[in-house]
């Protein structure tokens, strides 16, 4: 199993939920962009204060800022023997960055996690009544969905083209069945 990994998928396809299970279970970091730049709004930041009005309208934070977030976080010791991306890349750019910084095959392997547009809405709402998420409500959402189609999802054919695998999981059904679905893909590639 692969020990250099990331997530990818539209907002809301369980790729922080799976994540933090798969990283606890494998014993690396887990590495998430979307809560490195909320901790940095909540801690009121120099960071943060250029991230919050961004995230808010569900647009993606600048490049060149999350790469740098993210290059400080892998240079700690803990990310040496592996690291698990949660949410970045979310653009060629930062892939071609993560590549630049970390050598090209740094990544292993790619994870998938997809759902139809109703249910990601569907979850996103939920979770806007469930924790009051700023960038959770319905215009925001369906900005963010697109800012995926447009800015993410182009990263679906760069990893395979860069001769990393990207392992599709259906992200359909209970957390349970999805996290047996990522072990098992894994284990059999
Ligand atoms: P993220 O924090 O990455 O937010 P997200 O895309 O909504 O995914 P998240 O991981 O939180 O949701 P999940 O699918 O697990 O990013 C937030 C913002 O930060 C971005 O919009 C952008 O502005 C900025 N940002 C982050 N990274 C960036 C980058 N690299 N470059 C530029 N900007 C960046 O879960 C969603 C909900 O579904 C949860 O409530 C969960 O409980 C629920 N759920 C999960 N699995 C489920 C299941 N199987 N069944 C039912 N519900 C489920």
């Amino acid at each position: 199993m692969g020990r250099r990994l990331l997530f990818l998928g539209p907002p809301g396809a369980g790729k922080g939920t799976q994540a933090t299970r798969l990283a606890r279970a494998i014993g690396v970091p887990h590495i998430s962009t979307g809560e490195m730049l909320r901790q940095n709004v909540a801690d009121g930041t120099d960071l943060g204060k250029k991230a919050q009005a961004i995230m808010e309208a569900g647009d993606l934070v600048p490049d060149e800022i999350v790469v740098a977030m993210v290059d400080d976080r892998l240079a700690r010791d803990d990310a040496a023997c592996g690291f698990l991306l949660d949410g970045f890349p979310r653009t060629l750019a930062q892939a071609e960055a993560l590549d630049a910084v970390m050598g090209d095959g740094a990544i292993e392997v790619a994870l998938l996690l997809t759902a139809d547009e109703d249910e990601l809405v569907g979850r996103l709402l939920q979770r806007a009544r469930d924790e009051g998420r700023a960038d959770d409500n319905e215009e925001t959402i369906r900005n963010r969905l697109k800012v995926y189609q447009d800015e993410t999802a182009p990263l679906v054919e760069f990893y395979p083209e860069h001769g990393v695998p990207v392992l599709s999981v259906d992200g359909l059904g209970t957390i349970d069945e999805v996290f047996a679905r990522v072990v098992t893909s894994l284990a059999e590639n």
